[in-house]
């Protein structure tokens, strides 16, 4: 057994989550800790809301709500559609959390303490028409890299390349879009990353085996243009985390708070802090996963993102790790998502376009979604989601060939058989090839899970249930059961006991109907089939069963073009 960290990118508070964000960190995440879980491994998996910052600020203000009462409300409704969605967290935390503040305060005095830190008097954007600075997202204009228009102050959307706020071309005010601007002193903390970039480069540099989409990002902020940058981890803003050495004061940064990427990844450690504190655990129940000075030696840790995040987990977060000089955990492994499309544009939160987890929902049971997104996960490209896509993955791969081998083994054994495992018979060359090829198949959907292949594994998985079809059609025991209705019955048994199978390894993609086929079984054994030749042998002659409803229904072309029309428009 082995114990793995498991964490997905923290979703902003501002407003519900598209399925495009949910495939680029919390599904796959997910899918991660639940086949983990299966496999008999210790897991622990941790994501939160990401409350801070300039996000929360102007979502709170335009849903006309006090920003502290806005983040306990998104929260809770975050948690309830992560829940919808059956995302297995150990725990979902809060950034703002006081284990958040605590922690963050800690590090960056940690990081004062070694040297890493600057107090840089600095020229901000200051609005005459709002009486205010205009950090980050508080301000727009035209991205200096590659000209796209709407441009936020801290990262253009659509290159991904990080800004400062005095970088945007034509740049106007977020909040009143006045562009009476102006520029002023203000003092700020830098954290001095270019100290460390030999560090970083050295330690990227051993991680030949992470995906060339992380890497590649990495390794261009480290080495493109002007190299790895310094970067202000404090803003003029009123919610944060204060800005504190440890418990200490910091003189001349009064009223201040710490930039919210700076304490975002921190939230990792601090939502397994709150873990422990919401089981009744003690500090060294947590700090056994991030503390390699306290057991933390042996945890595989391994984060879960969307490319535009790459560059705050490679290079921000070890730069505050590695410079607190305590011994922390670093990553191990960072998978990392290119973006899913929708119809024919982007999914975009702003402008409410595409599908949101919440409507997602409304129209189809979780594991519709999860089954289309897993299996056309944008890992080596962008991917893109129509309903035209989606009605088919969902009528072939789940209701034809999964839902249907079901419904039609279980369906005939009760009518004809009886409701029990049947009793007799032999399994010939059909049946052992059969089980040697699933073995097979079954171990090479193990590695692509393993590696974290998720296309790769969502293939491998509809070809093991397509297997099981196959078989079933040439086996025809509605026909043999003609002449002999004993042999028949062989292969019905073990038919039934590859539906446990099924169950159990399908069930990281789609937990509903893996927990459906199971209560069906009228059986808890969900244990994983190392051994596949015993595995289909679980379930002995006279073990009763159910036919159970239909797993997956199909949609139909009037419902998909409904759907088509209904997500045509901008969310309102
Ligand atoms: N909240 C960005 C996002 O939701 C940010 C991730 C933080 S991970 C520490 O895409
Ligand atoms: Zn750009």
């Amino acid at each position: 057994m082995s114990r793995v960290l498991i964490t997905s990118a923290i979703p902003y508070i501002n407003g519900i989550k598209h399925l495009g964000n949910l495939v680029g960190s919390q599904l796959p995440a997910d899918l991660y800790a639940r086949y983990n879980r299966a496999r008999g491994n210790e897991v622990m998996f941790i994501c939160a809301t990401d409350e801070h910052g300039t996000p929360a600020e102007l979502a709170a203000k335009k849903a006309g709500k006090p920003v502290a009462e806005y983040c306990a409300e998104m929260h809770a409704v975050q948690a309830e559609i992560a829940k919808g969605f059956r995302l297995s967290f150990d725990h979902f935390g809060r950034s703002s959390s006081q284990r958040n503040h605590r922690l963050t305060q800690h590090f960056a005095g940690k990081l004062a303490d070694n040297g890493f830190i600057e107090e840089v008097s600095e020229k901000q954007v200051y609005s005459n028409a709002d009486g205010r600075f205009l950090p980050d997202r508080y301000i727009e204009g035209t991205c200096p890299n590659c000209g796209y228009d709407k441009a936020r102050g801290d990262q253009c959307e659509n290159c991904t390349k990080q800004l400062d706020p005095t970088d945007l071309i034509d740049p106007r005010s977020a909040i009143s879009g006045s562009t009476d601007l102006e520029v002023r002193e203000t003092k700020h903390l830098y954290l001095k990353q270019s100290a460390m970039k030999d560090q970083l480069d050295a330690w990227i540099g051993t991680k030949a085996d992470w995906p060339v989409l992380t890497t590649s990002i990495a390794k261009k902020w480290l080495h493109d243009g002007d190299g790895l940058q310094d970067r202000g981890i404090t803003r003029d803003l009123d919610w944060g985390i204060p800005v504190k050495k440890g418990d200490q004061d910091w003189p001349g940064m009064e009223g201040k708070v710490f930039y919210v990427w700076f304490d975002a990844p921190i939230e990792y450690i601090a939502g397994t802090a709150e873990w422990a504190d919401a089981n009744g655990k003690s500090d060294s129940d947590w700090e056994r996963w991030w503390r390699t000075d306290k057991g933390a030696d042996d945890v595989r840790y391994v984060q879960f993102m969307g490319k535009d995040n790459v560059p705050f987990h490679t290079l921000g977060f070890p730069a505050t790790i590695m410079g607190s000089g305590e011994p922390w955990k670093l990553v191990d492994y960072i998978k990392s998502f290119n973006y899913l499309n929708y119809d024919g544009g982007q999914f975009s939160t702003s402008q409410g376009r595409g599908v949101f987890m919440d409507q997602a929902l409304s129209i189809l049971p979780a594991d519709y979604w999860r089954w289309w997104l897993l299996s056309h996960a944008p890992e080596n490209s962008d991917a893109e989601f129509t309903w035209e896509n989606f009605q088919a993955s969902v009528n072939t791969d789940l209701a034809n060939v999964l839902g249907n081998f079901v419904s039609r083994v279980t369906k005939f054994c009760a009518s004809k058989i009886g409701p029990e495992v049947p009793t007799g018979g032999d399994y010939g060359d059909a049946e052992k090839a059969l089980i040697a090829d699933l073995a097979k198949r079954i171990r090479s959907y193990e590695a692509q899970m393993d590696a974290m292949e998720v296309r790769k594994a969502a293939t491998e998985l509809r070809a093991i249930w397509a297997v099981g079809n196959e078989y079933l059609q040439a086996a025809a025991p509605w026909s043999v059961f003609k002449t002999d209705p004993v042999q028949a019955g062989a292969i019905i048994r073990l038919m039934l006991n590859l539906i446990r199978v099924y169950a159990v390894i399908s069930a990281p993609f789609i937990p509903d109907a893996a927990a459906a086929m199971l209560a069906a079984l009228k059986t808890e054994d969900d244990s994983w089939p190392d051994d596949v030749e015993g595995a289909l042998d679980v379930l002995k002659p006279g073990h009763g069963f159910d036919v159970p409803d239909v797993l997956f229904a199909k949609i139909s072309d009037e419902e998909r073009e409904d759907w088509q029309k209904k997500f045509a428009g901008a969310r309102t």
